[in-house]
C-alpha cells in the first residue's frame, strides 16, 4: 500500500432485500468493507426472515464479486450459441446499434416484431417491471404475456378468491391442521417452514400432498403420493365426503359463498372410489384426509405453484380454494389457504408501468411459455427480442424448438444479466446488469406481508447498470421525451404503491427507506374472510364463477386429467410421469453457475423407483438418457422409494452448457399450455428412460 492510497472504509452495514423469485423475500443485512460486500446475513428485527437466510444467499458475496460477472457491454463476433465468444464494445455503441436496428424493424416491419422477453430474476418492484415496462410500451413493441411460473394457479384462484390473497401466514403457528400442498417448503419457501415446524411443536397435525416424498414431507406426519396433476380430483374428492356426511358449514356456506347447489351437483360424481383410481390413491386415505380436513381446526391449506404446470393448472388452484369455505375453516385466523400474498399490497401499477404510452390499438401479444414456437412461426415474424431477468434458453419448455428460435441468424437478440448464460450465448448485444446491492428498489413479497427497500450496498461493479438505468438511457437514445423518462429510481420506488390505500396506513416511501422494511397496515392475528369480504365480483367464495363463464370456461371446478398421460398411445412409449422441481441449491437457474452449489447438487439426476428402475436393467448412479419425441438429456440415476412407480423426479434448472451433454431437463418438456392463463406445462411431460 501506498502512503496516499486511501485507508479502507469502515465496514458498514446496509439495509437489503433478496431479490430473488422466491416466496421468502428476505431481509439482508448486508456488510460492506473497502467497496466489497463481504457478509450477507438475515436481519434479525424482520420477522418473516428472522436472522436466516438460505445457504444460496448466505453466501452471496462470492455471486456479486465472482470472477464471471459482465462488467461491460460486448458484441458477438463469432457464431451463436455454446462457445459464442465476445468483444468488448462502449456503452454508446451498444445503445446506438440497439437503437439504430430497433429504428430499423421499427420502420420496415413494425415495433410489434421487437419482442421484450423478461421475468422475475429480479423481483424488486423497480428491477420486475418499471422503466422498462414504460420503454417497450413508448416503443410499441409486443407485449408478453409472463405466464412462465404462475399463471395458471392465478387464475384458478382468482376464480375462488377474487385476488392473490389468503391467510396471514404469520398465524398458521396456530392451526391443528397443516397441509403442504404441492410445495416444498424446505426447499422452496424455508422461512415458511420454520412456521410450519413451530405450529407442529404445538401440536398441529402436517400433511404433505405431492407425487415426490421431499424433504417437507419425510417431516410431515403423513404423506399422501398422489399421481402428477390429479389434485383437481382430490379436491373434489374431499368436497364430495364433506357434503356427503355434512361435515360442512351452512351458515357460512348460506352467507359468503356462491353456487352452492351447482357445486354440490358437481363433485356428486367424484365419489372416493373413482377419485382414489384417478389420483393412485386407497379410498381410504382420500375418506380420511375429508375427516380430518373437516374436524382438525383451525385448518390450514399452504399451497404453491408446484400444482399449477399441468394441463388443469388452473382448475388444481380453483378446486383447492374451494376447500375452507365449505368448512368455514375461513373463520379462523389460522384457517383458510394461501397460494400467495402477493395481491395483498396495493400496487399502482398503471403509474408504474404506463401502459398508456402504448398505441392504439395495442400490439399483438406474444406468451413466453411458447417462445420457441412463436420465434419460429409467429406472424409477422419476430425480429428481434430483448432478453432481461430471464434465461429462457435454459428455462422455457422445449428447449430444442427454444435454440432453434435463438439460433436464427436473422433474429437481433440483446441480453442483459449478471452472467454469460446459455440465453446470452445467442446474443448480438450482451449487456451487464448490475445485481440488487448496486442498486435501489422497493418490494412486496409472494410469502409474507412486509414491504421492503433495498438500498444499494456498494457502487455498480464495472459498467454494469441497473434495468431502470439502462431503459432510460435506451429511451432517451430513441427520443423518448415523454416526461416520465425523467423519473429517478427514487421516483419509480414512490410511484410503485398508492401510499393512501388504508393497508399502508401511516406509511410512506419516505418513512419505509428510513425504516427499512414495514408490515402492511393489516390487522395481526386476524381471519381475513371470517365474515366473507372475498374480493370477487360478488363478494363471496364463488365455487360458481360467471367470470369463467363470460370467457367461455367451465363456471364450476372440474377435473382436467394431464394431457400425456391419459394419452394411452403416448403412454406406451412414453410411460413414465417426468415432474422437473426445483434443486435446493439453484433458484431457477440461478446459482448454477456457482462451482460450491454444482458441487453440492453433484449432477443432474433423475430419481426412478426400484421397480421401474430394475424394468430397465439401470442400477443406482448409472448415467442414463431421458426421452420422449421432443428431445432428451442425461442424467444419473438415483434409484429410491420416494418416487412412486411410474413417476420420475429431475431437480431444475441446470444451465445446458453446465449440463453433461450441453442439455438440459427442458429437453422434454412441452409448450402444451394450461386450462387458464397460458401457462407452462413443465410436469405434463411423459419420457423413457433408458441406460447411456
Ligand atoms: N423444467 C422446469 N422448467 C422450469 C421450472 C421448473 O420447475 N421445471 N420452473 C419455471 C419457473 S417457476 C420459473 S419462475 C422460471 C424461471 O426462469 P428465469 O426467470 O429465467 O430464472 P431465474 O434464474 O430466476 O432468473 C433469470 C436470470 O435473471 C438474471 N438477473 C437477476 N437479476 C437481474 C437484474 O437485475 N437484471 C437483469 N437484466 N437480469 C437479472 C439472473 O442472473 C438470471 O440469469 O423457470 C421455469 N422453468
Ligand atoms: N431453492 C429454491 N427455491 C425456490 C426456487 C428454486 O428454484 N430453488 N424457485 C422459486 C420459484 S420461481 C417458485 S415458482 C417457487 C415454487 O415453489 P413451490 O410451488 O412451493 O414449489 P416447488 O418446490 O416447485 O414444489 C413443488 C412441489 O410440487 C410437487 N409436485 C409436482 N407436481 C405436482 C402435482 O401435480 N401435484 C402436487 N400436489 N405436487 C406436485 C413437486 O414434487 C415439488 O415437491 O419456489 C421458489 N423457490
Ligand atoms: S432465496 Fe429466498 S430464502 Fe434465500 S435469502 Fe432469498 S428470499 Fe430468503
Ligand atoms: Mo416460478
Amino acid at each position: 500500500m501506498t502512503e496516499t492510497a486511501p485507508l479502507p472504509a469502515a465496514d458498514r452495514t446496509v439495509h437489503g432485500a433478496c431479490p430473488h423469485d422466491c416466496p421468502d423475500t428476505c431481509a439482508l443485512e448486508v456488510t460492506v468493507s473497502a467497496g466489497r460486500v463481504i457478509k450477507v446475513a438475515g436481519a434479525a428485527d424482520h420477522a418473516p426472515t428472522a436472522g436466516v437466510l438460505c445457504t444460496k444467499v448466505a453466501f452471496y458475496p462470492e455471486r456479486i464479486h465472482h470472477p464471471d460477472r459482465l462488467l461491460y457491454p460486448q458484441r458477438r463476433i463469432g457464431a451463436k450459441g455454446p462457445g459464442a465468444r465476445f468483444e468488448r464494445i462502449t456503452w454508446d455503441e451498444a445503445l446506438t446499434a440497439i437503437a439504430e436496428r430497433f429504428q430499423r424493424i421499427a420502420a420496415e416491419h413494425g415495433a410489434e416484431a421487437i419482442v421484450p422477453y423478461s421475468y422475475a430474476g429480479n423481483s424488486g418492484m423497480l428491477g420486475y417491471g418499471s422503466m422498462d415496462r414504460r420503454f417497450f410500451h413508448r416503443l410499441g413493441a409486443a407485449q408478453l404475456d409472463r405466464t412462465i411460473c404462475a399463471s395458471a394457479g392465478a387464475m384458478g384462484y382468482r376464480a375462488t378468491i377474487g385476488a392473490s390473497v389468503g391467510f396471514d401466514p404469520e398465524n398458521v403457528v396456530d392451526a391443528r391442521l397443516l397441509i403442504l400442498w404441492g410445495t416444498n417448503s424446505v426447499v422452496s419457501n424455508l422461512h415458511f417452514w420454520r412456521l410450519a415446524q413451530e405450529a407442529k411443536r404445538r401440536g398441529a397435525r402436517l400433511i404433505a400432498i405431492d407425487p415426490y416424498r421431499t424433504a417437507t414431507a419425510d417431516k410431515c406426519h403423513q404423506h399422501i403420493a398422489l399421481l402428477p396433476g390429479t389434485d383437481s380430483a382430490l379436491a373434489l374428492g374431499l368436497m364430495h365426503v364433506l357434503i356427503r356426511d355434512e361435515l360442512i358449514d351452512r351458515d357460512y356456506i348460506a352467507r359468503y359463498t356462491l353456487g352452492f347447489d351447482a357445486l354440490a351437483e358437481r363433485v356428486r360424481s367424484y365419489a372416493p372410489a373413482r377419485v382414489a383410481a384417478i389420483c393412485g390413491l386407497d379410498e381410504a386415505t382420500v375418506e380420511q384426509l375429508a375427516h380430518d380436513y373437516a374436524t382438525l381446526a383451525p385448518a390450514a391449506i399452504r399451497t404453491n405453484y408446484g400444482i399449477n404446470r399441468t394441463a388443469g393448472g388452473g382448475m388444481a388452484l380453483r378446486a383447492v380454494a374451494c376447500l375452507p369455505a365449505l368448512t368455514g375453516a375461513w373463520r379462523q385466523p389460522a384457517g383458510g389457504v394461501l397460494l400467495s400474498t402477493s395481491g395483498h399490497y396495493p400496487v399502482a401499477s398503471a403509474a408504474l408501468e404506463r401502459p398508456d404510452l402504448m398505441p392504439s390499438p395495442p400490439p399483438r401479444t406474444i406468451n413466453m411459455s411458447t417462445i420457441g414456437n412463436d420465434l419460429l412461426h409467429a406472424r409477422p415474424p419476430i425480429r428481434a427480442l430483448f432478453v432481461y431477468n430471464s434465461n429462457p434458453v435454459a428455462v422455457a419448455p422445449q428447449a430444442a424448438e427454444v435454440v432453434r428460435g435463438f439460433a436464427r441468424p436473422d433474429l437481433f437478440t440483446v441480453v442483459h444479466d449478471l452472467f454469460q448464460t446459455d440465453t446470452a450465448d445467442y446474443a448480438d448485444i450482451l449487456l451487464p446488469a448490475t445485481s440488487h446491492m448496486e442498486q435501489l428498489d422497493i418490494h412486496k413479497s409472494y410469502g409474507h406481508l412486509y414491504l421492503q427497500v433495498n438500498r444499494p450496498a456498494i457502487a455498480p461493479l464495472g459498467e454494469a447498470l441497473p434495468n431502470t438505468e439502462l431503459f432510460r438511457r435506451l429511451a432517451r437514445r430513441l427520443g423518448f421525451d415523454d416526461a416520465c423518462f425523467a423519473d429517478s429510481d427514487d421516483d419509480l420506488c414512490r410511484q410503485a404503491f398508492d401510499w393512501s390505500d388504508p393497508r399502508l396506513a401511516g406509511l410512506s416511501w419516505e418513512k419505509l427507506k428510513a425504516d427499512g422494511h414495514a408490515r402492511l397496515a393489516l390487522p395481526r392475528g386476524s381471519a381475513p374472510f371470517a365474515a366473507g369480504g372475498f374480493p370477487t365480483p360478488s363478494g363471496k367464495c364463488e365455487f360458481y364463477s360467471e367470470w369463467l363463464a363470460s370467457q367461455g370456461l367451465d363456471p364450476l371446478p372440474d377435473f382436467i386429467a394431464p394431457r400425456e398421460w391419459q394419452h394411452s398411445a403416448l403412454a406406451a412409449d412414453f410411460p413414465l410421469a417426468l415432474i422437473t422441481p426445483p434443486a435446493r441449491n439453484f433458484l431457477n437457474t440461478s446459482f448454477a453457475n456457482s462451482a460450491r452449489f454444482l458441487a453440492q447438487e453433484e449432477s443432474p439426476e433423475i430419481h426412478l423407483h426400484p421397480a421401474d428402475a430394475a424394468a430397465r436393467g439401470i442400477a443406482n448412479g448409472s448415467p442414463v438418457r431421458v426421452f420422449n419425441r421432443r428431445g432428451e438429456f442425461r442424467a444419473r440415476v438415483v434409484v429410491t422409494d420416494r418416487v412412486r412407480s411410474g413417476v420420475a423426479m429431475a431437480t431444475s434448472i441446470w444451465w445446458r452448457k453446465r449440463s453433461p451433454d450441453g442439455r438440459n431437463c427442458n429437453e422434454v418438456t412441452s409448450q402444451a399450455l394450461t386450462d387458464m392463463g397460458g401457462g407452462a406445462t413443465f410436469y405434463d411431460c411423459l419420457v423413457e428412460v433408458a441406460k447411456a
